[in-house]
């Protein structure tokens, strides 16, 4: 057992760096995942029983028949959407681009699927194809779409993978060629230029079929990414765990899935919203280690999103928008060797980003080897005075004069500019 558990850790250890070849990817930074489908009506209760999980789990969680749970299409009536008012709120909140939920493990498709009539068009009073209302929401203001799509578990079709629960007589297969392969199709063909599919759960998918789907997505559609959760080390790019987020920084492409809750769909007793400063806090932690970070809202079954998420995100869409430039397009930082009490660091070529998120009078980094050759405000690019040197103890330090009126805030950013394209972190001596 610990052979194997270390033949795997190596397997992974060797594996090289992951690549999207989208330059598009890479700049992101900041992405709007958006989770939604039948089980928001349930929103995290069912006949009068909570679920204490993830709400779009319900259906498997609480052990509903399909025949049961699939009544709820009748149900499903969303006046209040408004794709063009969600695709605005994430451009003003400095995201890049959007993952929507177009099938989750429930199986209900939110497009007008051909190959499957349990679908918001054929099986709704709505009626009305959401994705196709994404898609042109997305093109209206320039933003990225990307699809969520549950190729392994489908827990309305009879041979679908099911989580916890007997897989053993089920035809997989017949699955992906009845539903998985054809809806992709769909995906890939009917709704314009796809920026990346986000695979989910692979399961017991074999590595012969997740190659498949990669191949079907690269035929169709060969800029579109491919995402980490393919399964068997064919993601075009790392996927952490749920709200994980790497301790160190981490090479190549990747991208941290995260709620603002503790739910992606929605669920009304759920009320442990992070705060905007943490969620800042956090999308400056994953940049500055190199990743994007892919938030989430759960729309209500009416199609309103939760006033919280709004406030929150507005909250957080300033601190984006006003350091935009120490966000989007940033690089990487090695380590250095301090961990900031006070803030954070990101950096592009020749510039080293220092995101200030406690008071303070002046902004001193040690152990720092390059030439400065600048420093301004990201906000407003205003010059601030600044004075390299070494300490008394022979450390080399940088000082940056911080203005009057910036004495008591928090969450800004400083540009330090390099001679050197990249910092130079010195060891700490002494
Ligand atoms: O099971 C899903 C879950 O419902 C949600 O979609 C998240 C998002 O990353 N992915 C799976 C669990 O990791």
């Amino acid at each position: 057992m610990k052979s194997k558990t270390f033949r795997e850790t190596k397997k992974r250890r060797d594996k090289k760096m992951q690549d999207t070849k989208q330059q598009w990817f890479k700049e992101a930074k900041f992405g709007l995942f958006i989770h939604w489908g039948l089980y928001a009506l349930l929103a995290g209760e069912y006949n009068g029983k909570k679920t204490d999980r993830i709400a779009e789990w319900i259906m498997n969680d609480l052990d509903i028949p399909a025949e049961e749970y699939e009544k709820l299409a009748a149900q499903f009536n969303p006046v209040e959407f408004d794709a063009d008012g969600i695709v605005r709120k994430a451009k003003e909140w400095g995201m890049k681009y959007i993952v929507f939920t177009s099938k989750h493990h429930e199986g209900f498709a939110m497009w007008d699927s051909k190959c499957s009539d349990y679908n918001v068009v054929k099986a709704t009073p709505y009626g009305r194809d959401i994705v196709r209302q994404f898609r042109e929401a997305c093109d209206r203001h320039g933003m990225k779409l990307g699809f969520y799509y549950s190729q392994a578990q489908d827990w309305h079709d009879p041979d679908g993978y099911m989580h916890r629960k007997d897989n053993s007589g089920k035809n997989y297969r017949a699955y992906l060629e009845r539903k998985c392969f054809p809806q992709l199709r769909e995906l890939l063909t009917e709704y314009g230029e796809v920026a990346l599919i986000w695979f989910d759960t692979p399961m017991g998918t074999t590595r012969e079929e997740s190659q498949e789907m990669v191949d079907l997505v690269k035929r169709l559609q060969p800029n579109c990414i491919v995402s980490g959760r393919i399964g068997n080390g064919l993601g075009e790019y790392m996927t952490t765990g749920d709200n994980f987020i790497p301790r160190l920084p981490y090479e190549g492409d990747w991208e941290v899935p995260a709620t603002l809750n503790d739910t992606w769909g929605f669920n009304k007793d759920d009320h442990n919203w992070k705060d905007a400063e943490e969620i800042i806090h956090l999308l400056v932690k994953i940049n500055s280690r190199g990743g994007n970070y892919l938030l989430n809202i759960g729309p209500e079954a009416s199609g309103h999103v939760p006033e919280e998420s709004i406030k929150i995100l507005d909250e957080v869409g300033k601190y984006v928008n006003e350091n935009e430039e120490a966000i989007f397009g940033t690089k990487r930082v090695g380590i250095y060797a301090y961990e900031l009490d006070w803030g954070m660091l990101t950096r592009k070529d020749h510039k080293l980003y220092v995101h200030v998120f406690k008071p303070r009078r002046r902004v001193e980094l040690l152990n720092i080897g390059n030439r400065i050759t600048g420093a301004y405000l990201v906000a407003d690019k205003r010059p601030l005075e600044f004075e390299t040197g070494a300490t008394c103890e022979g450390c080399s330090s940088i000082e940056v004069e911080v203005p009057e009126e910036y004495f008591d805030r928090k969450n800004y950013s400083i540009c330090l500019e390099m001679e050197e394209e990249e910092p130079i972190f010195e060891p700490i001596i002494g």
